[in-house]
């Protein structure tokens, strides 16, 4: 059995086959290449904990075991939600052995988007950071897959496979397990997140063939080897964090993944100091509160690029990189439906500074292109369309979404408005879906109305972004509802039925009536300029 996903036409599939962009192998190469001598280097390294490649090998192998004995079989898939440790790559690559297909959700994510997961997968096992007996998260699980396929990580144990628990109370087997893999690497590896603008979240099936080739080349681009201390501080499960070049891309290359609970300079900068951290992934907002906090004395001298993306980063910051930090900024505008783009180590610094990059790939095509289709003239800004060798095809059991975003060749349109600049490289101008980037999560505007939509004071509501000096955007949203409503009810409203706390809204606004299109629809760009014109850069604590 292997997970359904839309392919890409066979004669592509030949050519990428052909150039070697795919080569057949699974995505556990990045961690069964490293033999021998390779084998004893240093692969994972999490609080006290130091894991070599041979333990990252050993370990998810015998959860991969464990996951065979209770009945977990290829093509079956698995709902994830583990913090920043290193428990999240074992647990990743013991799943890929099996041929299970994991969705893994962010940290941040509750009830709410677990549960439109679920839906959609029908998860046969679950993995979750154990929340105590009465964790509403956990018992929901439990009744999803039984309790026997409930797997729950402990606070970190001396050895990691002994962090972990099953629900229903026995342990793990001790046996280690073949390690090997079951998957066809031209089949779904895992479900990658879509920010989403479409009210459902969406899911993003990625074969072992493509995610492996845009890990490999990103780990090239980046001329990343056995030297490379990556701090893994945005969330892991990020396309950006795994794959650009990511954990995955540093695996690659034999070098070091540390893990950070979580990307603040408290946390980070002696894990930089002590781990003499190379490479470091940051999306703008936290980038500038290191650049604010640096300074105090912390050795951050081992830093040679910062890489930034998951939101457009302003120019202004961008230039004060190299003096505060002492290092090369990395420019990433990527996305979990495949294309990234890079500004390259040796662009020259306007480029570095002002650009998104380009694409990595020589086989990723790319048309900028106005609302009707056509070609925009050479440095005007259009829509993003793409396809390429690791750009997927489809979202999964989306039809009728594939369709509106996908065109006849098989192009996809990423919602960004792009412009090229001269030398080839694109810059972000904005966006054309209905989605708000705060600081890099992204939050689907329709997914958050249609939740506040149920609550029985609320007549409509219309989600838009909000401009804001730190965050980039933040969400605001227009509520048709009596004005004795208050915030605090809505928003305690939206966190009990587990939304993310990242998708709350940041302000609210009472309204009397919503501003309409001649067809009727709720004129979301006249609330996106009052919001331009009444609040940009107010300060945005809750209201
Ligand atoms: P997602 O679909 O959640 O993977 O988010 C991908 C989207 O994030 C892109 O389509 C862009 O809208 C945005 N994005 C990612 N990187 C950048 C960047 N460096 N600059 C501007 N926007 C970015
Ligand atoms: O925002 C993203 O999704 C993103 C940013 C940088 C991404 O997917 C990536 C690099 O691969």
């Amino acid at each position: 059995m292997s997970v359904a996903f839309t392919p890409w036409p066979a004669d592509v599939a030949e050519r990428y086959r052909a150039k070697g962009y795919w080569t057949g192998d699974p995505l556990t190469d990045v961690i069964d290449r490293h033999r021998g001598a390779a084998a004893e280097a240093t692969a994972i390294l999490c609080g006290e904990r130091r894991f070599r490649y041979a333990d990252v090998q050993r370990l998810s192998a015998r959860l991969a075991a464990a996951f065979r004995a209770r009945g977990l079989r290829p093509g079956d898939t698995a709902l994830v939600r583990l913090p920043n440790r290193a428990e999240f790559h074992l647990v990743f690559f013991a799943l890929l052995r099996c041929g299970v297909v994991p969705v893994n959700a962010l940290n941040s994510h509750g009830l709410y988007e677990l549960t439109a997961y679920a839906r959609q997968i029908e998860p046969k096992l679950a993995v979750l950071a154990a929340g105590g007996a009465a964790d509403p998260l956990a018992a929901r699980m439990a009744q999803t897959v039984g309790p026997e396929r409930l797997l729950l990580l402990g606070p970190p144990a001396e050895d990691a496979v002994g962090g972990f628990a099953w629900a229903d109370g026995d342990p793990l087997a001790e046996d280690d397990g073949e390690p090997g893999h079951a998957a066809d690497p031209s089949g779904v590896a895992f479900f990658q997140l879509s920010g989403g603008s479409t009210g459902t979240p969406k899911l993003i099936p990625r074969t072992h063939d493509d995610y492996l080739y845009s890990v490999r080349r990103s780990a090239e681009i980046c001329g990343l080897d056995g030297s490379c201390r990556f701090l893994c501080a945005l969330p892991a499960p990020h396309n950006f964090t795994l794959s650009s070049p990511g954990a995955l891309g540093v695996f690659h290359a034999g070098g070091a993944v540390v893990m950070a609970g979580d990307p603040g300079p408290a946390t980070c900068f002696p894990l930089i100091a002590r781990h003499r951290v190379t490479w470091a992934a940051l999306v703008p907002p936290m980038l500038s509160v290191w650049l604010e906090a640096v300074g105090g004395g912390e050795d951050l001298s081992s830093l040679e690029v910062v890489q930034v993306g998951g939101a457009k980063l302003s120019p202004a910051v961008a230039e004060r990189v190299p003096e505060r930090l002492g290092c090369r900024l990395q420019q990433v505008f990527g996305m979990a439906e495949g294309l990234v783009n890079y500004t390259r180590l040796d662009d020259d610094p306007w480029t570095v500074v002002n650009t998104q990059g380009r694409p990595m790939s020589p086989g990723d095509e790319i048309r900028i292109l106005d609302a009707s289709g056509h070609p925009v003239p050479p440095g005007a800004v259009g829509e993003l369309w793409t396809r390429g060798p690791y750009t997927f095809r489809g979202y999964y059991k989306a039809d009728a979404h594939n369709a509106r975003v996908f065109d006849a060749e098989g192009f996809y349109c990423s919602g960004d408005l792009v412009s090229l600049a001269p030398g080839g490289n694109l810059v972000v101008c904005g966006r054309n879906k209905d989605q708000i980037n705060r600081g890099g999560e992204k939050i689907d505007a329709q997914e958050v109305e249609d939740l506040l939509a149920a609550h029985p004071a609320v007549s409509h509501a219309a989600v838009v972004a909000m401009p804001d000096a730190v965050m980039g955007e933040r969400s605001c949203a227009f509520v048709l509802a009596p004005p004795a409503t208050k915030p605090s009810e809505l928003r305690r409203f939206l966190r009990g039925q587990g939304l993310a706390d990242f998708k709350l809204p940041d302000r609210f606004v009472f309204v009397p009536d919503l501003p309409k299109t001649a067809v009727g629809k709720i004129d979301k760009q006249t609330l996106r300029e009052r919001v331009k014109t009444e609040f940009a850069f107010m300060e945005t604590t809750a209201t």
